[in-house]
């Protein structure tokens, strides 16, 4: 019998320098794929995926920004909508680490403590290439109050434990505060699954 439920929906936003891997991390998480080509992002991307765990089902909305600097304007707007922000760094380039510091303040100038911050040291498979170890990864993220996480979107480490870090993270649809029901509320027919199916959709955004 097909279950009718409320679908709780979440914004996600993916901040970070140029070319730390926020789009890699997305495609692997997406479509379990990497490709080593780079390919800037332009504007913002959006997609979308349904998450299905253990206890309910939740749709994300992941919309990933670009980090080149001419595009910086269109951010703060983001920020704003979204109640997590993945801010990426790569661990093979500390200046990347050290730009954390001002996307976290960014966000809680727009958020204040009502958001979820995951700061991700990304691409852990150069390991030759490290200038941030993981123990100031760890350090800045007990300073900020923030998660903290390294994955590789190339070896394809530790990208499932970010999202359902996040998921687990997220508060339940009873303790939905800050966002209008009526925006938020989906009908899911499907039948009920205990698995991590996913369904996507994507799209770009030529703001
Ligand atoms: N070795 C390695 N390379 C990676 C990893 N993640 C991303 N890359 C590579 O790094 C480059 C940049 O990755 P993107 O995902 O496009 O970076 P981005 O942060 O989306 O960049 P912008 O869209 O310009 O902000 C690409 O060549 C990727 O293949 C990783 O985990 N390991
Ligand atoms: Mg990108």
């Amino acid at each position: 019998m097909a279950v009718v439920s409320p679908l709780a929906k979440y914004k996600l936003v993916f901040l970070g320098d140029q070319s730390v891997g926020k789009t890699s991390i997305i495609t692997r998480f997406m479509y379990d794929k990497f490709d080593a080509t780079y390919q800037a992002t332009i504007g913002i991307d959006f997609l979308s995926k349904t998450m299905y765990l253990e206890d309910r089902t939740i749709r994300l909305q992941l919309w990933d920004t670009a980090g080149q600097e001419r595009f910086r304007s269109l951010i703060p707007s983001y920020i704003r909508d979204s109640s997590v922000a993945v801010i990426v760094y790569d661990v093979g380039n500390r200046q990347s680490f050290l730009n954390t510091s001002k996307w976290i303040e960014e966000v809680r100038t727009e958020r204040g403590t009502d958001v979820i911050i995951v700061l991700v040291g990304n691409k852990t498979d150069l390991v030759d290439k490290r200038q941030v170890s993981i123990e100031e990864g760890d350090t800045k993220s007990r300073d900020f109050g923030v998660m903290f996480i390294e994955t590789s979107a190339k070896a394809g480490f530790n990208i499932k434990p970010l999202f359902r870090k996040i998921a687990s993270a997220l508060p339940g649809m009873e303790t939905l505060s800050s966002t209008k029901q009526e925006d938020m509320v989906d009908v899911n027919l499907k039948p009920s699954v205990n698995s991590s199916q996913t369904e996507q959709q994507g799209g770009g955004c030529a703001c």
